[in-house]
Parts: C-alpha cells; sequence; structure tokens
C-alpha cells in the first residue's frame, strides 16, 4: 500500500465511484484506517439518489432516524429531523453535512464521470478513466454506484414528435415552473405515486398514463412530535442493534401470525390497524404475506377494497387495482394521498395496458383507439436499469480483456457474495446485485459492507496480499443459492415487469437481484466467509 499521504492524486489505495450513502461512509472510515482515498462523484454534489430524484415530493419510505448513519455518536446526536420519514431536501441536507463534518470533500471530485476500468494485471492495479479525459490508478475499485442510478432508456413510440417540454423525474431541473401547466406523468411507480400528488396541487390539468397499477401504501408522514427525537437519541445504540438484528434492516414490529391461521375478523382488523398505521410496517401484518399465496391474496384484495373505498369514480378506481402479481412482487409502494389525487377535478387517469400508447405528437399523444390526449409538458418517471445499468454503461475490462458489460449482459449480475465478479480481481461492489441491497435498509447494508470490506483490506495488508476475487465456483453457487431462496417467497411471482429481476426492460436477461434471505442471513454468510479466511475468495 502507498502512504496515506499521497504525492499524485492519481495514484491511490482505493478508488470509489459515487459520492452517496455508500461513498461517503467508505470514504470516511477507509481513510480512517490509514489509505489514501479518493471518491469521484459524476454529480455537482454528494449525495447520489439523492442529488439526481430531486422531483416534487420526493421522499424516502424509511423513517428518518433509521436512515441514517449509525457509526459516529455525535453525529447522530446532533442531527435534527423534522419528519417522520426525510424528504428528499433533508437527506441531501444531511449527506453535505456529512461532508462537512468530516472534512470528506478534499477527497471528492464532483462533476467527474468515470467511463472505464481496466485491470493492470502486472501491477495488480486498476486504470481508471474518466469522461474529462483524467487517470487514476488504484488497487482496489469501489464500485458505491447505488443499485438505481441510471435511468431506463426511454422507449415511448415517436416521442422526438413531442412539441413541449419534458422533465425526467432522475434529473430533475432546480428551475421547473410547473403552475398553471398542462401535464402529463408517465409511469407510476414509487416515482410516479410521489411526483403525481405534489403535481396535482399546482398545475392546471394533471393527465396520468399508467400501464401496470402498483399497490400504493399510505405514507401517514407527520412532524416529529415533541420530544420524539429525544426519545430516540436516549436509546439510539440499542436502535441501531435493533434494525441490524431484522432482516430488512430495520425494526418492524412484524406480527408472528401467520395470515390464514387467524378467523377473517382478526385478518381485516390487523390489516386495518397497519394500514392506519402508514408505511412499510403494513408489509409486517402477518408473517407469511411473502411465502403464502392465500395470505397474500388477502393483503391485495384488503388493498383493492380501500382503492375502491377511496377513489370516488368506481371505473377509475377498478383501473387502480393490481391483480397480476403479489403485493410485493413489484416493488411496494408507499405514497401520500396517491388514491386521493384521482378524485380531484384535475386529474385524469389513462390506462394504457388496454388501450396501448401509439405515438406521441406535438402537442400530446395518440392511444390505439385513436383517442388524444394533449399537454405542454412531459413528466418521465418511467425507471431505472437497476443494479447492472452502471456498470454496463462504464467499459470495465478485468483480467485478460474480459469485459463486464458482456458478461453481466449476457447471463446477468453473477457475484460471489454480491461483493465480487471473478474475472474482476479487487473490483468491490457494495449493497447491490446478489446482497439484500433494496430489500432492506440501504444504509444498514451499506454499513454491512463497509465495515466488511474495511476489515478484507486490513487482513489483506497485514498478510500482505494484493489481490482478492470471487472464485467461480462459489459465485456459481451464490447465485443459484440467490434465485432458490428468491423461488421460496411470493417475490419472483406474476405478471409484475419487476426491475427486482431485470423485467422491466425487454432482453435484460432475468434473476432475482437482490437476496431475499435479509440482513441477518446475508451478515452470517459474510462472517463464514471471512471466519474461514475468505472462503469463496481467491486471496493472492
Ligand atoms: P419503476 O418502479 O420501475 O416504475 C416505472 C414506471 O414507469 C412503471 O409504472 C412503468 O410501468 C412505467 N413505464 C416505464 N416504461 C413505460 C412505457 N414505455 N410505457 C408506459 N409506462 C412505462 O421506477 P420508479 O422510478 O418509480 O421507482 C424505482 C425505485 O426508485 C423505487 O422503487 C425506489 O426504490 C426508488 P410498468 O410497470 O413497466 O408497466
Amino acid at each position: 500500500m502507498t502512504s496515506r499521504s499521497v504525492d499524485s492524486a492519481a495514484e491511490v489505495d482505493v478508488l470509489v465511484v459515487g459520492a452517496g450513502f455508500s461513498g461517503l461512509h467508505l470514504l470516511h472510515r477507509l481513510r480512517e484506517d490509514g489509505y489514501s482515498v479518493r471518491v469521484l462523484e459524476s454529480a455537482p454534489e454528494v449525495g447520489g439518489t439523492w442529488y439526481w430524484n430531486r422531483y416534487p415530493g420526493a421522499r424516502c419510505d424509511v423513517e428518518s432516524v433509521d436512515y441514517s448513519y449509525s457509526w459516529d455518536d455525535d453525529l447522530q446526536q446532533e442531527w435534527e429531523w423534522t419528519e417522520k420519514y426525510p424528504a428528499q431536501r433533508d437527506i441531501l441536507a444531511y449527506l453535505s453535512h456529512v461532508a462537512d463534518r468530516f472534512d470528506l470533500r478534499k477527497d471528492i471530485e464532483l462533476e467527474t464521470t468515470v467511463t472505464g476500468a481496466t485491470w493492470d494485471e502486472s501491477a495488480s492495479r486498476w486504470a481508471v478513466r474518466t469522461e474529462d479525459g483524467r487517470e487514476y490508478t488504484a488497487q482496489f475499485l469501489v464500485m458505491a454506484v447505488g443499485c438505481l442510478s441510471v435511468p431506463k432508456e426511454v422507449d415511448l413510440p415517436g416521442l422526438e414528435h413531442f412539441g413541449g417540454q419534458i422533465l425526467r423525474t432522475w434529473n430533475w431541473p432546480e428551475d421547473a415552473e410547473l403552475t398553471g401547466r398542462d401535464v402529463c406523468v408517465i409511469g407510476t411507480g414509487s416515482t410516479g405515486a410521489q411526483v403525481v400528488p405534489a403535481l396535482a396541487e399546482v398545475v392546471r390539468r394533471l393527465t396520468v398514463v399508467q400501464r401496470t397499477p402498483n399497490f400504493v401504501i399510505p405514507t401517514r408522514n407527520r412532524p416529529l412530535a415533541e420530544g420524539e427525537l429525544e426519545a430516540v437519541k436516549a436509546e439510539y445504540p440499542e436502535r441501531r442493534r435493533r434494525n441490524a438484528g431484522h432482516s430488512a434492516g430495520v425494526f418492524r414490529s412484524d406480527n408472528p401470525k401467520n395470515a390464514m391461521e387467524v378467523d377473517a375478523a382478526e385478518r381485516q382488523a390487523t390489516f386495518q390497524e397497519r394500514w392506519e398505521g402508514g408505511g412499510i410496517n403494513f408489509l409486517g401484518s402477518f408473517a407469511d404475506l411473502m411465502f403464502d399465496q392465500a395470505a397474500n391474496d388477502a393483503i391485495c384484495s384488503f388493498v383493492r377494497e380501500k382503492i375502491g373505498e377511496i377513489v370516488e369514480d368506481q371505473k377509475v378506481a377498478d383501473l387502480l387495482k393490481p391483480d397480476s402479481y403479489p403485493l410485493g412482487a413489484k416493488r411496494p409502494v408507499v405514497a401520500t394521498d396517491y388514491y386521493e389525487t384521482f378524485n380531484r377535478p384535475n386529474v385524469s387517469l389513462v390506462d394504457v395496458r388496454a388501450n396501448p400508447l401509439e405515438a406521441f405528437t406535438e402537442s400530446g399523444l395518440a392511444l390505439a383507439n385513436g383517442e388524444q390526449h394533449d399537454f405542454d409538458t412531459l413528466v418521465l418517471a418511467t425507471g431505472f436499469d437497476a443494479f447492472t445499468g452502471a456498470f454496463t454503461k462504464m467499459e470495465i475490462r478485468g483480467r485478460d480483456g474480459l469485459l463486464l458489460r458482456d458478461v453481466w449482459q449476457e447471463e446477468g449480475p453473477k457475484t460471489f457474495l454480491g461483493l465480487s465478479s471473478a474475472g474482476f480481481p479487487n473490483m468491490l461492489m457494495p449493497a447491490n446485485a446478489g446482497s439484500p441491497s433494496v430489500l432492506s435498509n440501504m444504509v444498514t447494508s451499506i454499513e454491512q459492507h463497509v465495515s466488511w470490506i474495511a476489515d478484507l483490506l486490513a487482513e489483506m495488508r497485514a498478510r500482505g496480499l494484493r489481490t482478492i476475487e470471487a472464485e467461480p465456483e462459489a459465485q456459481e453457487k451464490w447465485v443459484e443459492h440467490v434465485e432458490e431462496v428468491a423461488h421460496m417467497t411470493l417475490w419472483p411471482n406474476g405478471d409484475s415487469g419487476s426491475w427486482y429481476r431485470g423485467a422491466n426492460i425487454a432482453g435484460k436477461p432475468q434473476l432475482f437481484m437482490p437476496y431475499a434471505a435479509g440482513v441477518v442471513e446475508y451478515g452470517n454468510a459474510l462472517e463464514r466467509s471471512a471466519k474461514s479466511g475468505y472462503a469463496g475468495f481467491v486471496l493472492a
């Protein structure tokens, strides 16, 4: 390893791509451990996904006090969250504060887009290239690029004919002004369900284009009550321990009972209580919701009834009711006043499943049955090339010129423990495909990985080892295991088109990418490998 102070920033021990939750934590931890670290970030500010996704209504569905770092007690005691669920601007302010407070900015290069990286066998180092022609070399390349950072290619027929303005939720302009406009939103996933109610309040007319309806759970966000934050702070270490001890990486008071073992009245009362409580806790109504089709059918029926009660026009309500997949198979959406928004006189729903979108015109869009909808602003909330997009976009060449894009586009993201891919030594991938990632509180999963990576690097330094890489056989077994575990649940079922398994993008290899066994089981697998001398990896 080179010494902590490097002569040239172009040569470092660890190069981290991305300055979101993972990148900032990695920089802090590895720098403390004595490595030279450089973080390259394409945005003009830190924050990762929370910098880019600044559309109206953007909010996290994990509680503020849990969607934050646990590794510095002063930080968690000082920071003042104001609402139960954090808005995008609050998370961004928090991450910006972390960057300042721990003096991280001096090792972060903003507005620096990595375009490729090549493994140099003779030097056992990565050579990393940026869009503006800079080059770096590093012993370790850590891809802290996020699971949802590259938008899906927009596949809308004739979009080039549309004459109005087009806004993208994943790169929302700071100065977007939509008051009094006629707006159309395409996409009703987590993003669409958040942006729709926020826009409905300011625009003149809002047309919502829906292809597949989603199950939308009410957030029930609220300001934190007096004393609430102080109470959390008083028991923070215990709270963080409980979070790390729950499969979702955030403590939920899950009901241990199975839905079909209680009578209909108890089932209804339980769903009702959790629906009123709001948020992702609704999924903890019963233990078997993701395992037993009948239990899942029961919670689906409950939500469909709610949609029917909330939405006044029953034709619209029926269109909003999902019926082709289990609740959870497509990422459950948590949003505020989503269904209520369809009662507003300025909002209309256009179903493009029964009546497909034929083409965009100068003034709007035309449907297959000849219907025309006019608007002056189009908002795209069409989703992401999840998990793999950030990797396949770059030219990453491992041993013998092996191109990661070729391997992953053919076979999907094959890794051991989600951390390393055979043929790409010293490239580590925190909280992405092959680990619990999006099925957990991302911050808990990131902390789990950062501490494991820090231990790994310390061990390699102590033993004078230069490289680590997934063993091909262990990798094959891990990918099979991830798939097998997913198939023990209802997650991969139904006609959901879910990005969990690459099904939102035509031609993308379909395999279930996050590890469904959860943070605790996964942590055990990490520990087993580390304790047995990093079994499943080749160290040299
Ligand atoms: P999602 O969940 O992938 O949602 C994208 C939405 O866009 C979804 O409703 C899609 O319908 C719709 N879409 C995409 N392409 C089209 C076309 N061509 N025509 C009509 N509708 C289309 O992305 P989000 O950004 O909402 O959420 C991603 C995650 O980010 C979220 O879960 C959080 O974790 C953060 P479809 O379902 O494919 O029929």
